[in-house]
């Protein structure tokens, strides 16, 4: 017999969700309306979402039995227990804290450990992170290898830290200015960029010489465990499970937006080993979240979590999602079109600079993607470039982020393999088309965050 080399959706479909399909001529207005920002458009009018894989899977048939069952006492409810005592297995951690997603968790560790004069480095940052930390007035740094900056750069582990640089770090700022060091795995803002098993080790040795408590970002741990699996030498043969366990095992703590490897729609949690940190986070997450055994979920979120937290370590799933978010990229790269290479765990992201050369980055060439494909094809997709990073130098004039990407984020086990392909297609066919592609000019803008809520008009 031959080896069987296709790698089917692990699971079947018996609920399904229909799709709506508009014209072009319809989708053009539309854009219109919505001032051509892809934020504002109604999902409804949306054939294909890649706006962001957070909150946004399909639940299980278990996950769905569990919402029935979710025990929903105001005090130590089942669901906690039955959520408490999964994540204990998972990260081995003593404390776990329900929040009602990765944010909350961010602004309740940092308020305690933040603060003026603290710095927090970390691979990459995510940005509701950053904003948490500097709402403190405390430092968040950023410390990737350098080839994790470069899209075309092939690395097996562009999410790693950069070791020498946060010796160097430590030492210019002090240890005792660092409350804690973190990692995030995978480094969603560096293209869902896996670290490696060696890097996390080594990182968390470096902060514990320091005295330096050391924490995971860990929103997509299973599909950094996934690629250590797969990319680093001694981890082939050990299951999921063991690979989770050893990477958690390095660390003190962690933060966690459950809308990702946990497959729900909405959670997340604190865990830690620290019993007064533990402490003080509960007596703050009652304050502004709710009581410690419900954390601002319904106890059948806390139930849809657990069981979704065993599911994500299921290998045949992950290979699935793994080849998926590849089967997507090989095809592009196919058609010609630069992506960061190689393709992450959750998103393939593009390179606006070289999809769009006419566009010059004063008229932001992947906002202007982003429209042109929903335009096109239904497809909505996200800006990750000088709208959303563009900051303005002494003089009041507008830098360009470093990169201009635009981030085809895949939802857990929502999409077949057409709709990959229709994906591939549509996108390969407005590269064919791409000299029509016009810039864009911002009509409107807020103070911050711009991107959710700017307006804009096509440069003629
Ligand atoms: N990430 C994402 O789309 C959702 C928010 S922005 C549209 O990638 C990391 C690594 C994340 C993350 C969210 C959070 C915050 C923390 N760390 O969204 O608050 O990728 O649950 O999590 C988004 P919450």
């Amino acid at each position: 017999m031959d080896e069987i080399k296709t790698i089917i959706e692990p699971f079947r479909i018996k609920m399904v969700e229909p799709l709506s399909f508009t014209t072009r001529e319809e989708r053009a207005r539309k854009l219109e309306e919505a001032r051509y920002n892809v934020f504002k458009l109604k999902a409804e009018d949306i054939l294909i979402d890649l706006l962001t894989d957070s909150g946004t899977s399909a639940m299980s048939n278990a996950q769905w039995a569990g919402i029935m069952m979710g025990d929903e006492s105001y005090s130590g409810a089942r669901s906690f227990y039955h959520f408490e005592e999964t994540v204990k297995n998972l990260t081995g951690f003593k404390h776990i804290i329900p929040t009602h997603q990765g944010r909350a968790a961010e602004r309740i560790l940092f308020s305690i450990v933040g603060g003026a004069g603290k710095f927090i480095p970390n691979n990459t940052h995510f940005d509701t992170t950053r904003a948490n930390i500097e709402f403190t007035r405390a430092e968040a740094h950023d410390l990737v290898i350098e080839e994790g900056k470069h899209p075309e750069v092939v690395h097996p582990f562009k999410g790693n830290m950069d070791l020498e640089k946060l010796q160097d770090f430590i030492e210019k700022v002090g240890a005792d200015n660092i409350p804690l060091g973190m990692i995030t795995v995978t480094n969603n803002s560096g293209g869902g960029q896996p670290v490696s098993m060696q890097n996390i080790r080594e990182t968390a040795a470096i902060f514990h010489r320091h005295g330096i408590p050391f924490f995971l970002d860990a929103c997509r741990f299973a599909e950094n465990a996934y690629f250590i699996k797969t990319r680093e030498k001694g981890y082939e043969n050990k299951s999921i499970p063991e690979i989770v366990h050893e990477m958690f095992s390095y660390a003190d703590g962690c933060t966690m937006s459950a809308k990702k490897d946990a497959m729900v729609n909405i959670g997340g949690f604190i865990a830690m080993n620290d019993d007064s940190l533990a402490e003080a986070c509960r007596n703050l997450l009652i304050l502004t979240e709710g009581f410690p055994t419900y954390g601002g979920l319904a106890g059948r979120d806390l139930e849809a979590m657990a069981i979704g937290l065993k599911e994500i370590l299921d290998e045949n799933y992950l290979k699935y999602r793994i080849a998926s978010i590849a089967y997507l990229a090989d095809k592009l790269r196919s058609g010609g079109v630069a992506i960061v290479e190689p393709p992450g765990g959750h998103a393939v992201f593009v390179d606006a600079r070289k999809f769009l050369p006419h566009i010059p980055l004063n008229q932001y060439p992947a906002w202007a993607f982003t429209n042109a494909l929903y335009e096109l094809a239904g497809i909505r997709s996200v800006e990750i470039g000088s709208v959303m990073f563009g900051k303005k130098d002494g003089s009041g004039k507008e830098v360009p982020a470093p990169m201009d990407l635009v981030r085809l984020t895949i939802p857990r086990r929502v999409y077949t393999q057409s709709h990959f392909d229709y994906m591939a297609e549509c996108i390969l066919n407005l590269y064919k088309h791409r000299d029509e592609v016009k810039g864009v000019r911002i009509t409107w803008q807020p103070p911050f965050l711009r991107h959710f809520t700017a307006e804009f008009e096509p440069v003629k």
